[in-house]
């Protein structure tokens, strides 16, 4: 669905750009962990995960091509990106133009609300908003779920963003071509549970370790992964019950203990991988006392120091205050249940 045309001058040649396509999509934040692939290349990971899709920090790309150009070119909030992050991009516009059956190179513009590379899930929004945009750009018909496939192959978390609300994502089953089929992620609808997601960023630069180069060295030296991945599956199913129930408690409860394993296994991992700092640990002292005092919050988080606590929409503000006193100079943000990824058209803004 090509929408628009563009005529940029670029020097001596002038260069047609034309079939563009922008997509925007937000970050999603796992109650039930993904940590670890089965297989790297197909990008299919070892264990199911549950998300909520956040209605804050959407990335916006467009993808438009350049018949003209020998090669890619991607632009990251404004800066010409190069090594891995370029790759990653490039790679993933390989594989869309192997399924198209197309050749031409494209011009990616993407833009991050969300500080990249914090452990706040840039790469789910950026590889759910790439894989709409390129696959729109290049003519290809998805459906959602072969949507959210493409998009694992960009990241695994990215499957889960391109549905709004509550997402559930198969690690699949079987090796190679069998299990890049069955892996994908599925909207879980529990229309009457709308909880709020206090967000409190102790940190907001990037990494020290890729979550894939951590989740790599936790799965094949913590001795703690396998039963981690394990109770993953009753976790899973805990979760769901509790989802319909709409029990804030007991989805609270079980997304706490899951972060934590995770966390357990990546402590446990050869050198230990520590996403965890002293302010994360500040703040969850903050939630077991906004808890001792009566108010249902917990804590989430994923491959930074920055924590997610869930809790009552008419409890947010006073979750934030706390949370803030906790980590003084950290910042809070309340996100709820945001949309699933989608093309913008061209009378949006
Ligand atoms: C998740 N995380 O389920 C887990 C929990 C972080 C901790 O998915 O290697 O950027 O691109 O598949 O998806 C972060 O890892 O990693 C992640 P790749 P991704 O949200």
């Amino acid at each position: 669905m090509p929408t628009d045309h563009v005529r940029e001058p670029t020097g001596p040649r002038e260069r047609v750009l034309d079939h563009g396509a922008t997509a925007v999509a937000h970050p999603n934040i796992a109650l039930i962990k993904y940590w670890g692939k089965r297989d790297e290349r197909l990008v299919v990971p070892y264990v199911d995960s549950l998300s909520m899709t956040l209605d804050v920090f959407p990335t916006t790309t467009t993808v438009r091509l350049d018949p003209g150009a020998a090669a890619d070119s991607v632009l990251l909030d404004g800066a010409s990106a190069g090594g891995e992050p370029r790759q990653r991009v490039v790679d993933f516009l390989d594989l869309v133009r192997e399924l198209a059956g197309r050749t031409e190179r494209a011009a990616v513009d993407t833009r991050n609300a969300v500080p990249t590379g914090a452990g706040l899930a840039s790469s789910a929004s950026g590889f759910a908003a790439l894989a709409v945009a390129a696959a729109a750009a290049y003519g290809l018909r998805l459906d959602d779920t072969a949507l959210s496939r493409l998009a694992r192959r960009g990241s695994a978390s990215a499957a889960r963003s391109i549905f709004g609300g509550f997402a559930l994502c198969h690690a699949g089953q079987g090796v190679g071509a069998a299990a890049d089929r069955s892996s994908y992620a599925e909207p879980v609808p529990v229309p009457d549970f709308d909880p709020a997601l206090v967000i409190a960023l102790v940190n907001a630069g990037p990494k020290a370790v890729s979550s894939r180069a951590a989740m790599r060295r936790t799965v094949e030296t913590s001795p703690l992964y396998q039963a981690w991945a394990a109770s993953n599956k009753d976790d899973l199913a805990e979760m769901r019950a509790a989802l319909h129930r709409g029990d804030l408690d007991a989805v609270g409860e079980i997304a706490e203990r899951n972060a934590l394993g995770m966390h357990a296994t990546m402590l446990a991992a050869r050198p230990a991988v520590r996403y965890l700092s002293p302010a994360t640990v500040a703040v969850l002292d903050g939630v077991l006392q906004l808890r001792r005092d009566g108010t249902p919050a917990y804590a989430t988080m994923d491959a930074g120091p920055n924590v997610k606590v869930l809790c009552h929409p008419a409890d947010a503000d006073r979750v934030a205050a706390t949370l803030l006193a906790a980590a003084p100079g950290s910042s809070v943000l309340t996100a709820r249940r945001g949309p699933g990824a989608r093309l913008r058209t061209g009378d949006e803004p």
